[in-house]
């Protein structure tokens, strides 16, 4: 069913806690922990309890818990710190994505005025 954990999915065994993660922030629907290669001084992954395979799947199945994710990424800024802040939804492999689980990225703590966009 939609939503469900996945035994497969890495990131659903870190809401299980069956995987350890630096978790920094912890709602009833969202969790919030340290990415392990972190890719700035800041580098927090905020991801739903429950499995969608991306960011825009879990807002097209259930967009209260896509707002809350998206106001714990500014919590998480917040916390951290950190005022200037990236926020990165890889979604496909093709664009990175090597986790399919959605998740949002928060990256902060050094400049980065480089743009894609
Ligand atoms: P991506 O957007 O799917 O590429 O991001 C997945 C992230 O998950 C990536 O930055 C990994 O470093 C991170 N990660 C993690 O924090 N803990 C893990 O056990 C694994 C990956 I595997």
């Amino acid at each position: 069913m939609a939503g469900e954990p996945q035994s497969d999915c890495l990131f659903c065994k870190i809401v299980a806690g069956e995987i350890p993660a630096t978790v920094v922030r912890k709602t009833e629907r969202v969790l919030a922990f340290r990415d392990i290669a972190p890719k700035a001084p800041v580098h927090v992954l905020v991801i739903p309890h429950v499995h969608y395979p991306n960011a825009a799947a879990l807002a097209a199945a259930e967009p209260e818990i896509a707002g809350e994710l998206l106001a714990e990424a500014g919590a998480v800024a917040r916390d951290e710190g950190v005022e200037d802040y990236r926020l990165i939804f890889n979604t496909g492999a093709g664009a990175g994505q090597t986790v399919f689980h959605a998740h949002v990225h928060v990256l902060g703590g050094k400049p980065m005025t480089e743009s894609m966009v």
